[in-house]
């Protein structure tokens, strides 16, 4: 499986599925969430209504109506607070249900955000350790490539030396 970083919006890329940073409502909010959906349109949103809501470390399969996207995961990541509060574990549980989603439907491709590292204030470092760790753990399932997608310049940067750093 080939793990890359590059710095991207995520709603433009032709990929089987992108992770969306959802909430547990899944009904749509800021930053990477509000992004998706706008760029989807309305289906989106109807077809998370009938999810009736995710829990936090867990994950739902949406379709990706007009993303280039064929699929949405919308993932739940943790709030961050303090990391004695489960945070680790939950994220690594969003990027395991990720990964187990994808293979599943037998997805080939798949790009994240930074999960949890925005409104939830999970540090980029450690949040890009757990996401690079978890999604290598899962090659194997048919996945061939996953790409880690980061809005910001300092968030590419700390993807880039950890990727380098374990390769
Ligand atoms: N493409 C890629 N990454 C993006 C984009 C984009 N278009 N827009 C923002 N990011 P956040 P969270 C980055 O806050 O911390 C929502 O309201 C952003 O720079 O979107 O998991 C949900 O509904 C950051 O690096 O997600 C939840 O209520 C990363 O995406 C809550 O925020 C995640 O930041 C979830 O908070």
């Amino acid at each position: 499986m080939l793990l890359k970083a590059i710095r991207a919006d995520i709603t433009t890329l032709a990929v089987d599925a992108i992770v969306n940073a959802a909430n547990t409502s899944l009904l749509g909010g800021g930053g990477v969430d509000g992004a998706i959906h706008r760029a989807a349109g309305p289906g989106l949103l109807q077809e998370c209504r009938e999810w009736g809501g995710c829990p936090t470390g867990e994950a739902r399969m949406t379709k990706g109506y007009r993303l280039p996207a064929r699929f949405v995961i919308h993932a739940v990541g943790p709030v961050w607070r303090g990391g004695t509060h489960g945070e680790p574990e939950l994220l690594a549980s969003c990027y395991r249900r990720c990964m187990e989603l994808a293979t599943e439907h037998k997805l080939r491709s798949i790009a994240f955000p930074c999960i949890s590292t925005g409104v939830y204030g999970y540090p980029i470092e450690a949040a890009a350790e757990i996401a690079i760790g978890t999604v290598r753990a899962a090659a194997g399932g048919g996945v061939q490539e996953a790409t880690f997608c980061c809005f910001s310049a300092g968030d590419l940067a700390a993807y880039l030396r950890l990727l380098n750093k374990i390769a």
